[in-house]
């Protein structure tokens, strides 16, 4: 059944790796998933990347390759005729890092976790630069802007790990949001295990303002019990159907 929405409601959006399923890109923590076979703190930690850049630049240049051909699926679509119904009372916050949410035509977008297809410096504050080098033969790409500051730099992959925070501005925005709302706030969590903060305590911060939650998963996410609704089922079938006018 569709979610009522009404002029003067305000839908909140977080994805997870689960939207992406559909489109072929591997969750973290599903069978099968990103981190089978890696562990975490070895690839998505500022220490781990200390320790074995080459690890990690092969982990994420892997990712990058697999991202050809990749296209969004229906559930980012029916995010984006969402959005074209509410205008600025909609916004999106993505754990995401594919993409896919802007390839598919999404506006209002905030990348928590920041992009596969940027890279940035590790030391100095140029910004992050769009790159889709797939780093191979044990080469770790260093900063030309430090080298010439007669400094050694190496380049990272422009991705929030753990421990660090998220990129400027994001968590303003999103708390922004969720006050103006207030209980005419809608959130709705797609494809997301809820195990990784803060967004796993965006269904908090809703109850908070009188707001009302919907979850959106394969199966009941660790935070299942948070949640006002729980639709189970892959969400490129779920998500047209709950928001068809
Ligand atoms: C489908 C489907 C289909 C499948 N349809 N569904 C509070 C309490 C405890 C700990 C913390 C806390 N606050 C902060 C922390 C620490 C930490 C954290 O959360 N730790 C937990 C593990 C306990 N958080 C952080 O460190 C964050 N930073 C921070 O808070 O900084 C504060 C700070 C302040 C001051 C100074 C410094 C710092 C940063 C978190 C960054 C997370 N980054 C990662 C790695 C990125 C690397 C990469 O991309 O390689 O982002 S973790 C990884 O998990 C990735 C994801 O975005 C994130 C979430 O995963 P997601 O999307 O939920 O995927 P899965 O696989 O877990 O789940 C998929 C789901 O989809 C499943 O449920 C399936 O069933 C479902 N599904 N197919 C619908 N077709």
């Amino acid at each position: 059944m569709p979610i009522h929405l009404d002029d003067t409601s305000h839908v909140l959006v977080l994805t997870g790796a689960g939207i992406s399923a559909e489109s072929g890109v591997p969750t973290f923590r599903d069978a099968g998933g990103l981190w089978e076979g890696h562990d975490v703190t070895q690839v998505a930690s500022p220490q781990g990347f200390a320790r074995d850049p080459i690890l990690v630049w092969r982990f994420y240049s892997g990712r990058r390759a697999a991202m050809a051909g990749v296209v969004p699926n229906a559930g980012h679509h029916a995010l984006v005729a969402l959005e074209a119904r509410l205008g600025d009372r909609f916004l999106l916050a993505t754990q995401n890092v594919d993409g896919l949410h802007l390839a598919a035509g999404s506006q209002r977008v905030l990348e928590m976790h920041g992009g596969l297809m940027r890279t940035r410096c590790s030391v100095c504050d140029r910004p992050a630069f769009a790159d889709t080098t797939v780093y191979r033969d044990k080469v770790v790409p260093v900063c030309g802007q430090c080298r010439e500051r007669q400094r050694e730099a190496l380049l990272r992959p422009d991705i929030v790990w753990f421990g660090e925070r998220l990129p400027p501005g994001v968590l303003d925005q999103i708390a922004a949001f969720i006050t103006a709302a207030g209980k005419t706030l809608v959130f709705i969590a797609v494809g997301t295990s809820g195990e990784v903060y803060p967004a796993a305590g965006l269904v908090d911060a809703t109850r908070e303002v009188g707001g009302t939650s919907w979850l959106v998963n394969l199966e009941a996410s660790t935070n299942a019990s948070s949640f006002d609704h729980v639709v189970l089922g892959p969400a490129g079938r779920e998500l047209p159907a709950l928001f068809a006018p």
